[in-house]
């Protein structure tokens, strides 16, 4: 019934709109002027317009800003994810500098120039000057971003000093597992022939490295002010590895390995004071829609202090090496 009502008043409110446009060009008519002629007083009147917009627009963009900031991820908890905020920072300030330029300008120049009715329009096909600094500034500009994001780039994803922990991400719709290469710092071989409902990573039992490996879901643990370097790999479509209070992000694709390393540097507890928030985690969450169960593909990260770490590193026992081997398994070993 409301929606009824709802939609008549819509319906009667045009209807009434368009009768009185219509009273207005009978109006017109009687005095002898004809309605859809645009007169210099109009275009003053669009002119001011403009500029009012311009001026709410602009102040209600800063208020934007300063009102949601609190709304945005807390500080980078790591090295890289600080060069990274950086790297966001010079981003925003450039972006922030050219749309108030080009901005005001546009709704400044609307204001001043309103059309009149004795206006001659200035002739003024080309000007070189203007033609080569308009495609250089950028071009400049937008090098030096590409340069800069680039060496971010090639940091996390340069070759891993080999003293490098190195902890696996697996996926899989639609879960994470992280394996860890224990003390020989060295994971076990694996292949998808090998994958059970035991042995769900297909890791190869066989394999003298597995002997030390271990897996743990749920959560898993990185020791403060280490770099660690992550293999990352899927069982099925395409996920991501998104851990973004480090800022970092690599796509798990099946069939191979990805990687990127990074160095956190705030313990969850000192987190937890930052944040204000008893209940904060860093968190691994999927950041590629794939599938029904996408949106709880997560896990939490916890970063300790050296202590902390090695008392539950202790506490991790290899879990592996007991995987059912197949008839594979043996050729995989062999390289067939
Ligand atoms: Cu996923």
């Amino acid at each position: 019934m409301i929606k009824f009502l709802v939609y008549s008043a819509i319906l009667l409110g045009i209807i009434a709109a368009t009768q009185l446009m219509r009273v207005f060009e009978l109006a017109s008519e009687l005095k002898g002027t004809r309605h859809y002629e645009i007169k210099e007083a109009d275009n003053r009147r669009n002119g001011k317009l403009m500029f009012w917009f311009m001026v709410t627009f602009m102040l209600f963009c800063f208020w934007q800003v300063i009102k949601y900031k609190d709304k945005l991820l807390p500080v980078a908890a790591s090295i890289e994810g600080v060069e990274l905020d950086w790297l966001l920072n010079f981003n925003f300030i450039i972006i922030w500098v050219v749309f108030i330029i080009t901005n005001v300008l546009l709704f400044w120049f609307s204001y001043k120039y309103y059309g009149r009715d004795n206006a001659v329009a200035h002739y003024y096909p080309h000007n070189n000057k203007l033609e080569i600094l308009w495609t250089t500034v950028p071009a400049v500009v937008l090098a030096v971003i590409i340069i800069l994001g680039l060496k971010s780039w090639t940091t996390i994803t340069a070759p891993a000093d080999p003293n490098m922990r190195i902890i696996e991400l697996y996926a899989k719709q639609f879960d994470w597992t992280a394996r860890y290469a224990g003390t020989d710092n060295t994971l076990g071989g694996f292949s998808y022939k090998l994958i059970t409902a035991s042995n769900p990573l297909g890791v190869d039992a066989n394999d003298p490295k597995t002997a030390d490996d271990f897996t743990v879901k749920g959560e898993f643990h990185i020791p403060i002010n280490q770099p660690v370097e992550f293999k990352i790999r899927s069982r099925d479509v395409i996920h991501s590895a998104y851990m973004p209070h480090f800022r970092q992000q690599m796509n798990a694709v099946p069939g191979m390995i990805t990687f990127l390393h990074f160095t956190p540097t705030i313990t969850s507890k000192r987190m937890k004071e930052i944040t204000n928030n008893p209940n904060f985690e860093y968190l691994l969450l999927c950041n590629k829609i794939c599938g029904a169960s996408h949106y709880n593909m997560q896990m939490n990260i916890i970063v300790d202090t050296q202590e902390e770490f090695d008392a539950w590193l202790k506490k991790q026992k290899p879990n592996l090496s007991a995987a059912p081997a197949t008839a594979d398994a043996a050729e995989i070993k062999e390289g067939k």
